[in-house]
């Protein structure tokens, strides 16, 4: 038995266009962002793509671009689970900062280092940002995570400990009960995830940039071990520059 699940990051959001670090902010998709999502749904389509269950964070970007994807592929009323393990790291004091106007005053290679390495965490979101109390009194965090647990930044391998446990607990159950699984999620959420099922290290995840809105497939063995790692429903030049694009979002220009 084969098994092959479909995860997309989410179109580009008004603040990627921004080029703003985003993480748990509720930005929404921007004009090309909804483009994109349209172009995945139809991606999904040509290859004769059906899902029995959809999966995505509770934010709106991923869910906006998973909604977009079933109207195209021709199932509306699709089962979505929504989670909070699902969403983009928590980018703590980062959140809204311009990312090359943040390389150009603390330099590209802090930069680099607060977008990508693996342990290494940005600095917290201070209860006296603007963005504070917009995430963490948000209702839509009412189910979790608890105010202990509620993060104040996240580093990858912060992320990857609050997603895998519902990678482990959710996700594999349902594929192993042969169910077909979309997942729609964000940059990191999603390289966590990638990150664990290639037993990838710690150097070899933080080359990894994912693109918005082009769908990726794996197939996976009986043991979830990958017979086919990333495989993206798009051509190899308009993927490559999606991902080049995405890493030199930190760059000062
Ligand atoms: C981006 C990722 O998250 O940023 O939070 O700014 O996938 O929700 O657009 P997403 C953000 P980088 O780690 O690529 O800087």
């Amino acid at each position: 038995m084969v098994y092959k699940i479909v995860m997309v990051r989410h179109g580009e959001s008004a603040w990627n266009q921004e080029n703003r670090f985003c993480g748990w902010f509720d930005a929404d998709l921007s004009e090309k962002g909804i483009q994109e999502a349209h172009a995945a749904g139809k991606a999904l389509k040509q290859n004769g793509y059906k899902f029995d269950v959809a999966h995505t964070s509770v934010l709106t970007r991923a869910q906006h671009t998973l909604k977009v994807i079933l109207e195209e592929i021709g199932q509306p009323d699709l089962p979505v689970e929504k989670t909070w393990r699902l969403n983009e790291r928590h980018y703590g004091g980062l959140t809204g900062l311009n990312k090359a106007e943040t390389a150009r005053i603390h330099g590209e290679k802090q930069v680099q280092i607060w977008r990508r390495s693996f342990d290494i965490p940005p600095p917290p979101l201070e209860e006296s940002s603007e963005f504070y109390k917009i995430i963490n009194d948000d209702p839509r965090y009412k189910d979790g995570p608890s105010k202990e647990e509620f993060p104040k930044f996240e580093s990858l391998k912060l992320t990857i400990e609050r997603t895998l446990p519902y990678w482990n607990e959710v996700i594999v159950p349902q594929l192993k009960n042969g169910k077909q699984i979309l997942i729609a999620a964000h940059g990191n959420s999603l390289r966590g995830v990638v990150k664990h099922l290639d037993q990838m290290s710690e150097e070899a995840i933080m080359g990894l940039n994912l693109p918005t809105g082009i769908p990726f497939v794996y197939e996976l063995d009986e043991e979830l071990k990958p017979i086919k790692s990333m495989q993206f429903l798009g051509d190899e030049e308009t993927v490559r520059k999606a991902m080049e694009a995405v890493a030199n979002q930190g760059k000062a220009k």
